[in-house]
Formats: C-alpha cells, sequence, structure tokens
C-alpha cells in the first residue's frame, strides 16, 4: 500500500476528504506550517501522526525547505500532497519530489495562479471557474493537470459563495486524483500533461450558462 504525507496550512478541509474517502493507502502523517492550523486537531481525531515545521522559525525559505523536506523523508511516503498548503517552495524543493507531489488550486488553470483566485474569477467576469489538482513544478501552478472540475459562476455570486461551490467540488476531485496516483494510473508524458490509464465514462463537456434545448 502506497504511503502519504499531507501539507496543509489551514482549515484542512481538502485534507479530511482525502481521510475520509477510504482510499487504499496509508497516511503517514499531515504536516503544517503553523501550529494554529485548524486542520491538526482534526488529523488528530483520525488518529493520524501530526508535525509542525513552522515557517517563522526559520531564517529563510531554503532552511523551511530543508527542515519540512527532513521531516516528510522520515515518512519515506510516495507521494506529497499540497491540501491548501500556503508556502511557495524553493526549485531545490520541488525537483527532490517531482513527480511525486500534487497540489490543489482553486481556479481552473491556467487561468487565475496565485492567490485570491474567487476574487479575481469575478472581476474577470468569467463564467465558468473551478478547481484543478496538478502536480506541482517549480513554477507556481503551472505544472501538470490531472483533473479539473469547472462550476458556473452566477449573477449574484460573492466571494464566499463562488469559493463554497468550488471547495465542494474540490473534496470530489482531489481524493480522485490521490486515488488515480495509488492506484499507478497517472503518467507524466514528455510534453508535461498527464494521461491516465484506462478511463471511461462521460466526455466531460459543460456550458455555463446551461443553452436550452
Ligand atoms: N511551490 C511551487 N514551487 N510550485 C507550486 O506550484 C506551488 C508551490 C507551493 C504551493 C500551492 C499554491 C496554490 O494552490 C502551491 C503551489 C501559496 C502561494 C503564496 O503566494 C501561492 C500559491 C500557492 C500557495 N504564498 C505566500 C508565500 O510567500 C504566502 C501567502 C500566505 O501565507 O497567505 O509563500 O495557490
Ligand atoms: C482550498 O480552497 C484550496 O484549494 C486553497 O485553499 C483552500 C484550503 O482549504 N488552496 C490555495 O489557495 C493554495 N494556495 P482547506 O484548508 O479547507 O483544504
Amino acid at each position: 500500500m502506497k504511503k502519504i504525507v499531507i501539507l496543509i496550512s489551514g482549515r484542512g478541509s481538502n485534507m479530511q476528504s482525502i481521510l475520509e474517502a477510504r482510499l487504499p493507502l496509508e497516511v503517514a502523517a499531515v504536516i503544517s506550517n503553523d501550529a494554529a492550523a485548524g486542520g491538526i486537531a482534526t488529523a488528530k481525531k483520525h488518529g493520524i501522526v501530526t508535525r509542525v515545521v513552522d515557517h517563522r522559525a526559520h531564517a529563510d525559505r531554503a532552511a523551511f525547505d530543508a527542515a519540512l523536506g527532513a521531516e516528510i523523508d522520515a515518512f519515506k511516503p510516495d507521494l506529497i500532497v499540497l491540501a491548501g498548503f500556503m508556502r511557495i517552495l524553493t526549485t531545490g524543493f520541488v525537483n527532490r519530489y517531482r513527480g511525486r507531489l500534487i497540489n490543489i488550486h482553486p481556479s481552473l488553470l491556467p487561468a487565475f495562479t496565485g492567490l485570491h483566485t474567487h476574487r479575481r474569477a469575478l472581476e474577470a467576469g468569467v463564467k465558468l471557474h473551478g478547481c484543478s489538482v496538478h502536480f506541482v513544478t517549480p513554477e507556481l501552478d503551472h505544472g501538470p493537470i490531472v483533473i479539473q472540475a469547472a462550476v458556473p459562476v452566477l449573477a449574484d455570486d460573492s466571494e464566499d459563495t463562488l469559493s463554497a461551490r468550488v471547495l465542494a467540488q474540490e473534496h470530489r476531485i482531489y481524493p480522485q486524483a490521490v486515488r488515480w496516483f495509488c492506484e499507478d494510473r497517472l503518467s507524466i508524458t514528455p510534453h508535461g500533461t498527464v494521461t491516465l490509464k484506462a478511463v471511461r465514462g462521460a466526455d466531460g463537456v459543460l456550458l455555463s450558462p446551461a443553452i436550452d434545448s
């Protein structure tokens, strides 16, 4: 069975969706860069080992990433899952875990990389927004995309209503992506895209607003 380590910074609802999906894997640890993260208590409730590596206790990003890497390596994980993890990682760190480090980002990448994605989607007037699971590469939010979910942007949406609609989909696609990884069904092509072995099902077309027919 594969082992994963989950990195969080806050509430940890995406972590929780993975813990509660009963996936065929072992969650070896949950590590937070912030001792105040709500997700630490949730992880403990699930009987998961937790660790804190406080970025503020380290002189620079390289020192923080070295300490974080040492904690991670102690668990010998097959996969590292960023779940609302809010610290940009150095190129050295990312390259060390290349191909086994994934993130969930609250936008339909490559649109709206970085922070405040829901506000920026509302300002841009897009009619579809969503979330993406991607492999992490040194360039922020630019790695190979595994799965995306789209949601409509509604006329009376606020950042709160839109982010809640997206979050519900995050909780569907992240456990799915982690499952695929652990089943060895994901591969990264030389072109830097992801292919999934043996999928069947809907073609995935979405329209927003919907068209009457
Ligand atoms: N690191 C690399 N190298 N590449 C990626 O694709 C990464 C990454 C680290 C985190 C998650 C990401 C997201 O999904 C992620 C992807 C933090 C920031 C950020 O600006 C941006 C994107 C993401 C995570 N962080 C600030 C910093 O100075 C701190 C912001 C805060 O604490 O609120 O690190 O969006
Ligand atoms: C989620 O919406 C996640 O996509 C986003 O933060 C939220 C964390 O919620 N991640 C980022 O913005 C990464 N920069 P959670 O702690 O409840 O999973």
